[in-house]
């Protein structure tokens, strides 16, 4: 390992093959230059040309007006994205497998175009039958089965609004999420297996409906056959819908400004946002990112690990892919089921050639041996992604040589939720790597590393905030009922420009590196977190009195959760309430939350003014010494209470 990091530090760089290069999409580094100039400097011309490549019920007046904060793109034209996904791909790819689905006990599906279209176009008419209209919020809440995709499309074609929580969250988290879009209408399912486990969908749903008054309708897929209750009047099995549904329907034509979907990020308050995309931007941008970045060919089998539940698998799951007539794979199950050569086997098993993960699932492989990746083969692939945080070298040089076989060059791909699609990366046939840099901004991105007061830091390698100066096609376009959190949030501290809440540094040659963020967002195992929503889960117990969540550096997760608790008086600190509140943190949230530590505490330290000093708790928790100025507070003793403190 410390041979690695001296490795990283002489900024080793690795060349595509020369075999890869040659059969690129872009292999010129000229050619990514030209174009990248051309998309800063003529916007209206660049993106006029890649939109032109996808099917409009009607042309754009004007390819952008912006406002700040306000964006908008390609204004006056219609489209619809399950068209772009679907018809636009009949004639020429109709039985092209568009999903090949990997169920968690082994079974298997492959969708063709012909066939995704005909269920979405079904599936769309079921929800016209259940009074979904244009603009209704619909919420999607089910395992990685074909229908979660086929969910999404149908609400595109008919021009409602999905909102996709992902199947990890639990009931209390789904129904805020319900409550906040009203949605009208909740597909579910009766499970989705787990590490050989169900996952109790339908459950968690009725649990979350109890609370959530919108929702009229729910349908219901069956997927792991066991028995859930049904509601007469307001609950419907899927199939049941399905048997009689039409398979014609229309695509709604849709502006390119009308919503398309809303997915919920965690921000540095309690509450979620709800990040809204709308439908030519988001389209444009997906489909052009999906097809250099990841070099689309014709043969290609593309195989992405998240969940649709995240912006990943929205972007580059369902829609970059589709739209490109790209083959998808969607694997429902945990990578260690039915052992932990599932997703080599899953690579072999179809011949995948493009595979995008994260660093975590990554440090995970690494932990369990390279004899597992070892037992197949996986010569299919050429390309391989990282995306979610930021990947350590040492992770990185595993997944090149392990899996990529030194043949195969890494992407790894910077965005986020609110940017729809990957900002910063390198071109795959073009750009030299050095593990550990995200790269170089993709075409129309013009980010800027700046001090607080805003002023650009020039000294490569000097850290700043990372922000974008122009606004690119698939920047969301507010935060879903509330537009001046919108404002605040993004554009507030930059004014003009949008603030991503990452720290990075710049080299010499341009290349980006993420230093993770500056706010109080965590990243646990790729999955975004606020501090604050894991503290307001910890004090909706009735025996805290205080919480406060700080992140500490984590091998296989990148950021452990771990959590200071006062508790009100009559309560005393003892192992079960410390499992007792992470049980309850679970409830609250989803699994994901569950604090690794936590340390009941008499007091937690305080500034004179009252202000958590997390710094100082991020050194405890992580057991580094305790550095930095601590006159400011108010009670000194404080920190050697701290770090006696067990830790539960
Ligand atoms: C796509 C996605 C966004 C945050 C982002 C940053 C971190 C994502 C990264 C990365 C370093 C990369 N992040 N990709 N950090 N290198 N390649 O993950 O969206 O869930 O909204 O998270 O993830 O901190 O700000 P989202």
């Amino acid at each position: 390992m410390e041979k690695i990091e001296a490795v990283l530090k002489e900024e080793r760089v690795f060349q595509p093959s020369e075999d890869f290069r040659q059969a690129a999409r872009i292999r010129r580094l000229e050619d990514y230059e030209a174009l990248y100039r051309e998309s800063l400097q003529e916007p209206e011309k660049f993106w006029s040309r890649v939109a032109s490549e996808l099917h409009w019920f009607k042309p754009w007046d004007k390819v952008l007006e912006w406002n700040p904060p306000n964006a908008k793109w390609f204004i006056g034209g219609q489209l619809n994205l399950s068209y772009n996904c679907l018809d636009r791909h009949l004639a020429t790819r109709g039985n092209k497998a568009a999903i090949i689905f990997e169920g968690e006990p082994g079974d298997s599906r492959i969708l063709t175009y012909q066939q995704l279209h005909r269920e979405v176009s079904k599936f769309a008419n079921v929800l016209k039958g259940l009074g979904v209209r244009k603009g209704d919020r619909v919420t999607i809440y089910l395992p990685m089965i074909p229908e979660a995709a086929i969910a999404m499309l149908a609400c595109v074609r008919i021009g409602a609004v999905h909102s996709v929580v992902f199947g990890g969250f639990s009931a209390s988290a789904l129904a805020d999420r319900i409550n906040d879009a009203q949605a009208k209408v909740l597909i579910t399912a009766d499970g989705g297996w787990r590490r050989g486990n169900v996952v109790p969908l339908k459950v968690n749903s009725d649990e979350a409906l109890a609370d959530a008054k919108s929702v009229e309708q729910v349908v219901v897929v069956r997927r792991t056959g066991h028995e859930v209750p049904m509601e007469r009047g307001r609950d419907h099995w899927y199939h049941e819908l399905m048997a009689s549904a039409s398979p014609d329907c229309p695509p709604e034509p849709m502006d390119a400004e009308d919503p398309l979907f809303i997915l919920y990020t965690s921000g540095s308050t309690g509450k979620p946002k709800g990040v809204l995309h709308t439908t030519g931007g988001y389209s444009v941008y997906t489909y052009l990112t999906a097809q250099y970045i990841f070099d689309l060919k014709e043969s290609d089998t593309y195989f992405c690990t998240a969940d649709v539940g995240w912006i990943t698998g929205h972007s580059y799951v369902v829609y970059g892919l589709l739209q490109n007539g790209a083959t998808t794979l969607m694997y429902e199950g945990a990578p260690n089921t039915p052992d932990e050569g599932r997703i080599w086997s899953i690579i072999e098993k179809y011949s995948v050639s493009i595979l995008y993960t994260a660093p975590t699932a990554i440090r995970a492989f690494m932990k369990w041996g390279e004899q597992w990746p070892l037992k197949y083969n996986l010569s299919s692939l050429r390309l391989l992604g990282s995306v979610g945080e930021p990947i350590n070298p040492e992770a990185w040089f595993w997944y090149y040589k392990v899996i990529g076989k030194e043949r195969c060059p890494i992407v790894d791909t910077w965005w986020q939720t609110e940017t729809g699609g990957i900002m910063i990366t390198t071109l795959p046939g073009v750009h030299p790597m050095k593990p550990g840099h995200a790269g170089k901004p993709f075409f129309g991105v013009q980010p800027e590393i700046v001090d607080t007061s805003g002023q650009p830091v020039n000294n490569p390698d000097e850290g700043g905030h990372l922000i974008i100066q122009k606004p690119w096609p698939s920047m969301l376009r507010t935060v879903w009922g509330d537009p001046e959190r919108f404002e605040r949030q993004y554009f507030s501290q930059y004014p003009g420009n949008y603030f991503t809440g990452d720290g990075a540094r710049r080299d010499e040659d341009g290349y980006y590196l993420i230093l993770g963020r500056v706010d109080d967002v965590l990243n646990v195992s790729g999955h975004r977190l606020g501090t604050m929503e894991v503290e307001s889960a910890l004090v909706s117990h009735p025996a805290v009195a205080e919480a406060a969540v700080v992140g500490r550096p984590d091998p296989i997760k990148g950021e452990g959760i771990v959590a200071f608790v006062t508790l009100k008086t009559g309560f005393s600190p003892s192992a079960e309430l410390a499992q007792e509140l992470k049980a309850h943190v679970v409830k609250a949230i989803g699994a994901i939350a569950r604090p690794d530590e936590i340390r009941l505490t008499d007091a937690l330290p305080k500034t004179r003014s009252g202000k958590i000093m997390r710094r100082l708790l991020r050194q405890v928790a992580s057991g580094e010494e305790i550095k930095g100025d601590t006159s400011t507070l108010e009670d000194r003793g404080v920190v050697e209470r701290l770090k006696s403190t067990p830790a539960q």
